[in-house]
């Protein structure tokens, strides 16, 4: 292992990649974008599944990666997919995101009922922890699971922001079954979109992202669909978002990069005060710190990811390490990359107006950037204090 570069195999894996995203996801995503023009004038569409762009994901096997692939490699798939198409890469996450627990929590028939048409992109997943009450505060979610007399439960309450909601086909659900046991009272559900009492809308985002509020009315769940263990659902929650929060740092990375490389090419080609805008320090020197900045973020992201997949101790820190850096860092590279490339960035449809509507969410969902500078400190205070 080298600290840190790609071997020549994950370096052709990810060129590979973004071709395919090029040539078979990119399409997609502009054909959904289209019938959905309304989105771009002012009728406020909000943002769908694309299910064709999920089974096409499904297709080329990129789906099964998820279950399959280390941290590492999901971190690879994830920057290089962002790179071409962050709409095929959302897609992708939110995929891993929804039915991760399934994977490793599921019982048998969960998961062979689940994960075949998951992986094959015809069934939709998402991930239901958020609520209008609990967001940064997740351990203080609110949604009821009572007892229903016969060994089950009814769900009743809401989830918000819940990405792929309504339209997904079914749900990871985190519930209430213990009353003032905080993260100790929560279970873990997986619940079909058809259950009886469970109804939706979409929410319209700054940037077309299919997401959703979720409304459980005495939904009827059983032992049957409990993931996990009753009252250890926090548990589930916590370990997915160990588990992707290195791969939220990689999609960042990727549309760093993308923003750096339009940066290069406009900068590089534009006539400016009789030379050309690199030859300006003031241009070449910013274009050099995002360059820099997306490069050691880059770097957190890999050494994050393959800490995981060593099993080390200190997975929960690294990992938000790795999502605060790459994704403040995304912020800064495409907000300069407009600056530099001026007005015309700022047109609807510029590759980075696209970016700067994207590249704001990551910093608030699977935990904002202030959640993970607490989740940080804390280790970084629960570790043996060193002495003065
Ligand atoms: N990995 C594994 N276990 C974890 C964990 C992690 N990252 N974070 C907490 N836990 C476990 C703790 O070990 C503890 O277990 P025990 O009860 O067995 O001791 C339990 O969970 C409760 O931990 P803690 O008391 O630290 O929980 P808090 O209520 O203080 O919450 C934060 C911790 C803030 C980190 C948590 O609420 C969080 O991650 N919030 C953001 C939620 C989020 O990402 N939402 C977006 C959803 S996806 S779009």
């Amino acid at each position: 292992m080298t600290a840190f570069s790609l071997n020549p195999e994950q370096t052709a894996r990810c060129d590979r990649l973004r071709e395919l995203a090029e040539e078979r996801l990119r399409p997609l995503a502009e054909a959904h974008a289209e019938a959905h023009a309304e989105t771009y004038a002012d009728k406020k569409e909000p943002g769908r599944v694309n299910r064709p762009l999920t089974e096409a994901l499904g297709e080329l096997g990129l789906l099964e990666g998820l279950f399959t692939s280390g941290a590492l490699d999901l971190c690879l798939m994830r920057e290089s997919l962002a790179r071409v198409c962050t709409e095929a890469e959302t897609a992708l996450a939110l995929q891993g995101l929804g039915a991760h627990p399934v994977h490793a929590y599921g019982s048998l028939e969960q998961r062979e009922h689940w994960l075949p048409p998951t992986r094959a992109g015809r069934a939709i997943a998402a991930f239901a922890l958020s609520e209008p009450g609990a967001g940064s505060d997740a351990a203080a979610l609110a949604l009821r699971a009572e007892p229903d007399g016969s060994g089950g439960w009814r769900l009743t309450g809401e989830k918000s922001w819940i990405s792929n909601a309504p339209e997904a086909d079914f749900y990871t659900v985190f519930a209430r079954t213990s009353p003032d046991a905080g993260a100790r009272g929560v279970t873990a559900f997986l619940v079909p979109a058809d259950r009886p009492g469970l109804t939706g809308a979409p929410l319209d985002m700054l940037s077309p992202h299919p997401i959703g509020t979720l409304a459980f009315d005495g939904v009827r769940v059983s032992t049957a669909d409990v993931l996990g263990d009753v009252n250890h659902g926090f548990r589930v929650a916590m370990t997915t978002l160990n588990r992707f929060r290195p791969s939220v740092g990689a999609f960042a990375v990727g549309m760093a990069q993308a923003a750096l490389d339009a940066t290069l090419a406009h900068t590089a080609d534009r006539d400016a005060f009789g030379g050309k805008l690199k030859d300006l320090q003031a241009v070449s020197h910013q274009v050099a710190e995002m360059a820099t900045r997306t490069e050691a973020a880059r770097l957190l992201v890999y050494a994050a990811a393959a800490a995981y997949d060593r099993d080390e101790p200190d997975i929960a820190g690294r990992a938000a390490m790795a999502k605060l850096f790459a994704t403040e860092t995304a912020q800064f590279v495409v907000d300069t990359a407009v600056q530099l490339h001026g007005a015309r960035a700022l047109r609807r449809g510029h590759l980075l107006e696209h970016l700067y509507r994207e590249v704001r969410a990551p910093r608030i969902y699977e935990g904002a950037s202030e959640v993970q500078r607490a989740v940080i400190a804390k280790e970084l205070y629960g570790k043996e204090t060193p002495s003065a």
